[in-house]
């Protein structure tokens, strides 16, 4: 039973504010942290009941990501090291919801409803982001968990994918993971990756450096500890916006660069053809980008990088002679030459997923490789168990030729070096580093692979977001019914155009995309779907 009293008193604590109603959206609760103090308890509670449930740790993490700073948010990790899983997450907006008065008996529900045995023991792992509002949260989902008995683990600072990785890997039968594991399982599959490229020895790219913008965030300190690891004689990493003055994703980070299509504000002196990277405020999310001769900004976003692994993949399968089914998913978001890079020119199946990486995950495990990005740079790879065998048996096969051999080898290595539970900026940048240095391509090359169709993202504020409704992969509006009529008309006028709005799972927005032949053409075509939304 449900040891009411200690609960109740803790739940005074952590009192609900009156009418405060939030969902549990794309990437978990999100939003102003005043007043969100209620909601971390409740996932603290909620965590314990997971984990009595599936009898395995469950993680919780508090961070708002690209959010600003005076945001915060929080989200549950499942065992293995993926997103809570979806029927739970209207639980989890029920519990987040009730009054104080209610609390028990939506507990209640729960454990009845999911059939919970509530004398099993409970493990919650936590871990938090930079902002100054986190460290009093996750206190709140500690004093949740505790209330219900459970085992907590407090890591404190540390990057989302992170705390994935330990959840996975203490899930997994690791139970002396930790932060410093982390840093060494992927230094050490780096620099085996690194070696098993023989022209290493003699060309070096990557001992340029590549300066990485961690926007001000958790990011910075992590991976000055992860190149440390590694060692600056094999990669060097220049740390910029390390929270020492500028504040956390203003003007800086992933989504900054993303959406605006610029370089950080602060910090930066660019020099053309130089690798720059920017993390996003949890370091889950990596763009690159550079100047090109003529110093206009050049990006290279996750399309860019999903391009680059899946052809990366492609090419050592082909080289090993292995036949498995890989597989690019992208969102709506996905420019539309890479689409057609991917596809038409590398001959790699495409699929498109809803927005949110819970969605484009599921999509990607469906094949044996499922390589995934949003194009705003959160994405990884995933392989199969038996694809994975396939691959490393290859490795050392008698029927293989040395170079076959060679190349599973390397392709074990690369998979080594992606955080396959989630998209990790850290891992993810260790993989693009690699794959240049191996292949002996400046980032000017790898921007070559295509070009992108000039595009515009932007947001518009309503009433109510929830009265329009998508299907296809979000990119047709069914409701309200004239819209998406409206829209394709619009799009018609525009060479090359597309145009999709959907209401967005983290913000109080409708978000609009457009593409189209030149960028005065595809600001204009956003600006009109834009007012078609209004
Ligand atoms: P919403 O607000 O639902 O568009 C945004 C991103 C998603 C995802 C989530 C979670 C865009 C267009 N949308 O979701 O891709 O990353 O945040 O962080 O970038
Ligand atoms: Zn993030």
């Amino acid at each position: 039973t449900l040891n009411e009293i200690p609960i109740l008193k803790l739940a005074e604590v952590h009192a609900k504010p009156k009418g405060h109603q939030m969902s549990y959206g794309t990437a978990g609760f999100r939003g102003n942290a005043s007043g969100m103090d209620h909601v971390f308890f409740r996932m603290g509670m909620l965590a314990v009941l997971r984990s009595k449930l599936m009898k395995a740790t469950i993680g919780v993490m508090v961070t708002a990501s690209h959010n600003p700073e005076h945001d915060n948010g929080v989200k549950l990790i499942d065992p293995h090291g993926e997103m809570l899983t979806q029927s739970w997450e209207e639980l989890a907006t029920s519990l987040a919801n009730v009054t104080n008065d209610e609390l028990i008996k939506e507990m209640k529900k729960i454990v009845d409803s999911q059939n919970i045995q509530l004398s099993n023991e409970a493990s919650v792992f936590i871990a938090r982001d930079t902002r100054p509002s986190s460290l009093a949260l996750s206190q709140a989902v500690l004093d949740g968990a505790t209330a219900l008995g459970a085992t907590c683990t407090n890591y404190g600072l540390l990057t989302t994918p992170q705390l994935h990785h330990i959840v996975a890997c203490y899930n997994g039968g690791n139970h002396n993971v930790n932060e410093e594991q982390y840093y060494q399982h992927y230094a050490n599959a780096f620099k085996a990756l690194l070696n098993e490229n023989l022209s290493y020895l003699t060309k070096k790219p990557v001992g340029s450096s590549v300066t990485v913008d961690c926007a001000n965030g958790v990011g910075a300190p992590k991976l000055v500890k992860l190149a440390e690891h590694i060692g600056v004689n094999i990669i060097d990493i220049v740390v910029h916006n390390n929270g020492q003055s500028g504040k956390l994703n203003e003007n800086c980070g992933a989504d900054y660069v993303k959406v605006q299509q610029r370089a950080p504000v602060e910090g930066l002196n660019m020099e053309p053809d130089h690798r720059y990277a920017s993390f996003d405020g949890d370091a889950d999310r990596l763009v690159y980008y550079t100047l090109d001769s003529d110093c206009n900004f050049v990006l290279l976003d996750g399309d860019k990088i999903a391009a680059l692994f899946a052809v990366y993949i492609k090419e050592l399968l082909n080289k090993a002679d292995i036949n498995v089914r890989l597989g690019v998913v992208q969102t709506a978001y996905a420019n539309g030459s890479s689409t057609n890079y991917i596809s038409t020119e590398e001959n790699i199946e495409v699929a498109c997923a809803q927005t949110g990486v819970k969605h484009l995950h599921k999509v990607a495990t469906a094949f044996d490789i499922g390589v995934y990005f949003e194009a705003n740079g959160h994405g990884t790879v995933t392989v199969k168990d038996d694809c994975l065998n396939k691959i490393r048996s290859a490795a050392t096969s008698e029927e293989k030729l040395q170079e076959q051999k060679l190349a599973a080898n390397k392709l074990t290595a690369f998979l080594d070096v992606v955080n396959q539970t989630v998209g990790d900026a850290m891992s993810d940048l260790l993989a693009v580093e690699a794959i240049l240095q191996d292949k002996g391509w400046s980032i000017r090359d790898w921007s070559c692979i295509y070009t992108e169709l000039p595009n515009r993202q932007a947001k518009v504020k309503v009433a109510d977001r929830t009265v329009i409704e998508t299907t296809d992969a979000e990119r047709k509006v069914t409701k309200p019914p004239a819209l998406q009529p409206a829209i394709d008309k619009v799009v018609a006028e525009y060479p090359c155009g597309r145009s999709f709005v959907r209401p967005s799972g983290t913000e109080d927005v409708v978000r609009v995309y457009a593409e189209s032949d030149t960028q005065e053409n595809t600001d204009k075509l956003a600006k009109r779907v834009s007012l078609l939304v209004y």
